[in-house]
């Protein structure tokens, strides 16, 4: 399987975040990398892993990271691929990583979601669906996964009113 989406997170302790966005992954059947690389205690190794990304065909980075969220902006300034930054839980709630992330000077973008276990999942869906542009049977899994979101959404809906007497 060709590892086509490079994910690298600043810190172990931003996995949690990132579990049902491996869910997704592996749902899809998407080949993917996942490194933890920090841009500030490993600087050097977040570079060699950005260039093994590269060098492995990746399409789409996801780089994660929480705090002084540096690791998404510095990897986007040593690669052309599309880079997704993804704002991970902090003392401040997540706010200082989304700023950090999301306040690039112009020419080097960084594409940001939102903070936390949603962001994660969101970054995966996206690099899959710009994967997608040239693979319609992945285009097509994506059009069941919304189906079968909308579908769960419905049941919630049928189980709430029976709960609240409603059915
Ligand atoms: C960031 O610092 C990481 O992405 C993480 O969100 C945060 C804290 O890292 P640890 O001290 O838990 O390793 O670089």
């Amino acid at each position: 399987m060709n590892n086509k989406i490079g994910i690298v997170m600043g810190s172990d302790s931003d996995f949690p975040a990132w579990e049902k966005a491996v869910a997704i992954l592996n749902r899809f059947g998407i080949g993917y990398f996942m490194e933890v690389t920090s841009a500030h205690r490993t600087p050097q190794r977040t570079l060699e892993v950005i260039a093994e990304f590269e060098r492995s065909g990746v399409g789409v980075v996801i780089a994660a990271a929480g705090g002084a969220a540096h690791l998404p902006g510095v990897v986007a300034a040593h690669t052309t691929l599309p880079v997704l930054g993804v704002p991970m839980d902090s003392n401040l709630q997540g706010l200082d990583s989304l700023y950090s992330i999301v306040q690039m000077p112009a020419g080097i973008p960084v594409a940001t979601f939102g903070i936390g276990a949603a962001g994660a999942q969101n970054a995966v869906l996206f690099a899959i669906q710009v994967l997608a542009l040239n693979d319609p049977g992945l285009a097509s899994k994506i059009e069941e996964f919304r189906a079968e979101q909308s579908r769960s959404v419905l049941e919630k809906s049928r189980r709430l009113r029976e709960k609240i007497g409603l059915a």
